[in-house]
């Protein structure tokens, strides 16, 4: 049997693995025993893997479309042919209405630096990721604060001494690594708090669980501050030398009193107090976690500022234990690695569809766009026409909210492309599909891994690919062959560009075989909190008060209103993921279909009996956008105003004959609305009703 290293994509967390592999086949994957934190562990998920790679209903081949989107008629093509036709209709179009018509949209992964770069070269202004759906308002929180991205932060869990997450479900919705450093803190007296509405797995494990009415955190943070400034808890050294704005926060919390968030949030004035003295307490080795996905509410910008806050009032900003700005190679004095984006491209000055990087909307990031506003830029041509999108690894059907003007607007387009594994939603629209090689059986670019101690970690092929299909580096260089800009691409194979990657860092592609990565130091880097922090402000500082939300008309501190609560037999929907599932990807694996196939309508035992609704039983939930049948899970583990789904089910593809029609969609529920300073999408602006169906 052999052993090798690489790396796992069951999801994008991207945890390093060891894959016992015999006579080209899988089987077994574990952790990676070397790679600090994981030690050899896994997730169910990750387990599954062998179970992808042998599943009969993933793309096997080039398909072309025959009949009627959505019909389910398709052609096996070759790729030749396949990418001919796609390389034909790029062309029509960029001869028609310009390189700006086509549109890019993928879950950012290692080889976006591949496709912006495509993007760049064909003319493009609209390379979108996923990344406004999940955390979009999280990262505009932070680069008004400090000036950095979200992705530059990241959490010393092992150090710390409190941790308090706001529905960061780490035991659900995990990242392997986190998981096994906030157990092992715990079990060496690492307190945890947690707040959610919906009692889940890690409620279960913390020391203090605060059930709280949905929507309304930012008035819990609002009173936390309110104390933490009354009562002077703050960290006062680190704010003199760091913070700017203290004084505009001060008079800003004076009237959000721990009585006034009471009657909003339901948590009990002296608990609210308790936390805050508790927490400070422990600073700075506390963490007030800014959270993972942040696309719940509109105001979500301000409960993620909210939160990051906290931690520059309590001094954790770059502490042990605290939240720590993530170095990269270039940080700590190393060569990084080439980006394609690196070369001499064509400038592309033409504006975003979305608006983003415009005065329409300033504020969001343009290196991700916002994804969620695709569909009606598409539907309504303003401000001008899209009329081709190529889609890779992601699934805008399912994962922007409206699944209904998802596909008006997708069957607008004259050319959809989808380069997946899987017939997902959006491929079911596509004219045409190109067949991904799953992660076992093909390399990727080589990861820089920032961090305390950045590193690089290579994914590469440890079996042979099972069908048709090839690794989407590949994908894109035929396509720019055929458009004529293959200058930009200057790899014919894998090992060309690692060798493009790695030249002038005096690493080679062997130096990733004894552990499957390369670590760039040895000890965790922390700069110095007197004197060598770096925010990218214009002030170097954390700026309270924003000179990005300033200078663009908003405010840094709104007065506290309402998200809009539920009408009198009405719940507000909430979502979330479980641990046998990532996101959509995944409900029609063999393994983890057997382990949780359906998802299930959490309500409160009051609110279901009022409704006459019994355990298990198949109930009808309504929104103003769809309708869906799901069973209840009657329990008094949710608060009463919400009910919670699991994400990804109730599936429309045929094909997909395991997970096909199993449970409900939240998707179709959903309501597409914005949070027009951060960026994310208000998944959880949807209210619903229920009803017992007979
Ligand atoms: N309604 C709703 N929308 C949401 C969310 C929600 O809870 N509800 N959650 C949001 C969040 S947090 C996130 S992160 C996003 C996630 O949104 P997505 O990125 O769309 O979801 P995923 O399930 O990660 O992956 C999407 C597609 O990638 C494909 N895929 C998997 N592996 C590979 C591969 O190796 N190659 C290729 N080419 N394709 C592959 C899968 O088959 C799937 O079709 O959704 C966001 N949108
Ligand atoms: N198993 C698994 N793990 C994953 C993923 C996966 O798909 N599967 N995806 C990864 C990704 S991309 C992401 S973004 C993360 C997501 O990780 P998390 O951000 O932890 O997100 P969710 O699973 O979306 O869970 C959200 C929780 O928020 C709670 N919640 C809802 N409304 C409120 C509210 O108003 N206030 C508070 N305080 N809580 C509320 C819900 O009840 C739910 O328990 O998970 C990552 N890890
Ligand atoms: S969390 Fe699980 S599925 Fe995701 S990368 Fe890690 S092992 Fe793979
Ligand atoms: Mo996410």
């Amino acid at each position: 049997m052999q052993q090798e290293y690489s790396i796992c994509f069951m999801c994008s967390v991207r945890c390093p693995i060891k894959v016992m592999v015999k006579n080209d086949d899988v089987q077994l994957i574990e952790g990676n025993p070397h790679a600090a934190g994981i030690e050899g562990s896994i997730c169910p998920k990750g387990a599954a893997g062998v179970s992808l790679l042998h599943d009969e209903q993933r793309l096997k081949k080039p398909l072309i479309r025959t009949g009627p989107r959505g019909a389910g008629q398709w052609r096996e093509a070759s790729w030749e042919e396949a990418l001919d036709y796609v390389a034909e209709k790029i062309k029509q179009i960029k001869d028609t209405y310009g390189g700006r018509s086509i549109a890019f949209t993928e879950r950012a992964q290692l080889n976006s630096h591949i496709s912006k770069t495509f993007m760049q070269a064909i003319g493009s202004p609209n390379y979108f990721t996923h990344d406004s759906c999940c955390k979009g308002s999280l990262n505009t929180a932070f680069r008004s604060l400090t000036g950095y991205a979200d992705s530059s932060f990241g959490v010393d869990l092992e150090r710390a001494k409190h941790v308090i997450l706001y529905g960061r479900n780490y035991f659900e919705s995990i990242e392997l690594k986190a998981v096994k450093q906030l157990t092992r803190a715990m079990e060496n007296g690492t307190k945890l708090t947690y707040i959610d509405p919906r009692v889940t797995v890690t409620a279960t494990k913390a020391d203090k669980y605060l059930m709280i009415r949905p929507g309304t955190d930012l008035a819990l943070n609002y009173a936390l501050m309110h104390v933490i400034i009354e009562e002077e808890l703050y960290d006062k050294e680190f704010v003199d030398r760091w913070v700017s704005g203290f004084d505009e926060l001060k008079k800003f919390v004076e009237p959000y009193t721990p009585a006034w968030a009471e009657q909003e949030t339901g948590i009990p004035a002296a608990e609210i107090i308790n936390l805050a003295r508790e927490a400070s307490a422990a600073k700075p080795s506390v963490i007030f976690h800014y959270g993972y996905r942040s696309s719940h509410y509109t105001n979500e910008i301000y409960v993620r500022r909210s939160l990051i806050i906290l931690n520059a009032l309590m001094g954790s900003i770059e502490a042990p234990g605290g939240i720590f700005i993530k170095k990269s190679a270039k940080d700590i004095g190393k060569q990084p690695l080439h980006k394609l984006t690196e070369q001499d491209l064509p400038k592309v000055t033409e504006e975003r569809c979305d608006g983003v990087g415009t005065a329409k909307f300033p504020t969001a990031d343009p290196a991700h766009g916002v994804v969620q506003l695709l569909p009606q830029a598409i539907l309504t041509e303003d401000p001008y026409p899209i009329k081709g999108l190529i889609v890779w690894r992601h699934d805008p059907m399912l994962s922007i909210p409206d699944y209904q003007t998802n596909k008006e607007a997708l069957n607008k387009l004259d050319l959809l492309v989808v380069i997946d594994i899987h017939f997902s939603e959006t491929a079911w629209m596509a004219d045409v599909i190109l067949p991904e090689s799953i992660y076992l059986e093909r390399g990727d670019s080589i990861q820089e891994v920032s961090g305390l101690k950045p590193s690089l970690f290579m994914r590469k092929p440890v079996v042979s690919p099972r069908y048709d299909t090839k690794p989407g580096w590949e994908i894109m260089k035929l396509l720019a062959d055929r458009l004529g800009i293959s200058k930009y691409f200057p790899y014919n194979s894998l090992e060309e560009l690692w060798a493009y990657q790695l030249a002038g860092t005096g690493i080679t592609p062997e130096d990733f075989a004894a552990k499957g990565f390369v670590t760039l130091c040895q000890e965790p880097v922390f700069w110095d909190r007197r004197d060598g922090l770096k925010f990218k402000t214009p002030s170097g500082k954390i700026e309270l008060v924003s000179s990005l939300l300033e200078q663009n008309g908003l405010p840094s501190f709104p007065a506290y209103e309402p998200v809009k609560p539920p009408a009198e037999g009405t719940f507000r929907l909430l979502i979330g993921r479980n641990v046998a599932h990532t996101h959509v990807s995944t409900q029609n694996n063999p393994l983890l279909n057997e382990l949780v196939s359906e998802n299930l309508l959490w309500i409160n035992n009051q609110a279901a009996a009022k409704l006459g609704i019994k355990d298990g039983q198949l109930v009808e939930v309504t929104s103003q956008r769809g309708k869906e049948a799901i069973r209840a899970f009657v329990t008094d583990l949710i608060h009463p105003e919400a009910v919670f789904m699991l994400h990804g089910f109730g599936r429309r593809v045929p094909t997909q004959t395991r997970c096909y029609n199993k449970g409900a969609s939240d998707t179709m529920l959903q309501v597409n609305i914005t949070d027009r300073v951060g960026g994310s999408p208000a998944l959880q602006h949807v209210h619903v009703t229920v009803r017992p169906v007979a």
